[in-house]
């Protein structure tokens, strides 16, 4: 690629869901080839091991992401993955150090201007996960299916020579929004974190990408997902943490490299909700 990389201190990204059907995979893969940074953050649902169990849903695209973590690593850059509950299995893999890539259930991250920072995937913080793990797993096929049905949709609209619609989006933000509202998740990470005498948590899982300072400074960052939101979080070489949201209309960051091109990969309806 000959495009110019922008860089940052850190980028934080999570819940690619890589092998699932709704997954953003192209747009992913051209963010991540347009950065360059020190420490590259994979918080959790990086590769689906729930719904991306047959070979036919793992394309080339998948693939292709994979390769381009490994070669961030090799680059010099720090790759810490911590592994949510559709990476489970990556789970047993913790305290493994491969070259630049570290396995780990958590991190701290200390920011450039001195913030200690919590970043962990968060499903443990979710009741559907850990009590009522029936629910959260009806929930991810509901998910999945639901996205199937609307490419089979679309795939005859085009056939039709037809536009594409999407009618799963609002009820696949249903589902994730009565599961984040229904267990208190943010809440519930933000005591626990705090607790730990930590200043702040990064943390994906519930697909609502945010950065919320708290009144005492605490900071609850949510790096968001790349199959409703595509979004990330940065650190840039000052400390500023900025929430990067190619889901969102184009902004002033619309001439900042491979802005738009990304955004051609992300899909042109529009996301108003801000869940
Ligand atoms: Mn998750």
């Amino acid at each position: 690629m000959t495009q110019e990389k922008t860089r940052y201190r850190s980028v934080f990204v999570s819940d690619l869901h890589l092998g699932a059907v709704g997954a953003k995979t192209e747009a992913a893969q051209a963010f991540l080839q347009s950065v360059t940074c020190d420490y590259l953050y994979l918080v959790g649902d990086v590769i689906d091991g729930w719904v991306g169990r047959k070979d036919r849903k793992w394309t080339s695209a998948h693939t292709e992401v994979i390769r381009i973590l490994l070669e961030m690593g090799n680059a010099g850059c720090t790759v810490r993955y911590t592994p949510g509950n559709h990476d489970a299995f990556m789970r047993r893999m913790h305290g493994v150090r491969l070259g630049n890539i570290e396995i780990e259930h958590s991190f701290l991250h200390t920011t450039v201007d001195g913030k200690d920072l919590l970043v962990v995937h968060g499903d443990l913080f979710d009741r559907t996960c850990t009590k009522y793990q029936p629910v959260a797993f009806v929930g991810a096929w509901m998910y999945e299916y639901l996205g199937m049905a609307n490419a089979t949709l679309n795939k005859k609209q085009i056939e039709r020579g037809a536009r594409t619609v999407d009618f799963t989006s609002p009820m696949k933000r249903g589902i994730k929004k009565f599961i984040g509202k229904s267990t208190n998740y943010e809440a519930d990470v933000i005591e626990s974190a705090r607790e730990d005498g930590f200043e702040g948590v990064v943390c994906g899982h519930v697909h609502r990408p945010q950065i919320t300072p708290e009144a005492d400074g605490f900071l609850y960052i949510n790096t968001g997902d790349w199959v409703e939101n595509c979004t990330a979080v940065v650190e840039h070489d000052n400390g500023t943490l900025e929430l990067l949201n190619f889901g969102r209309e184009v902004n002033e960051h619309e001439k900042r490299g491979a802005w738009e091109a990304i955004r051609s990969l992300v899909g042109t309806e529009s996301r108003n909700d801000p869940e």
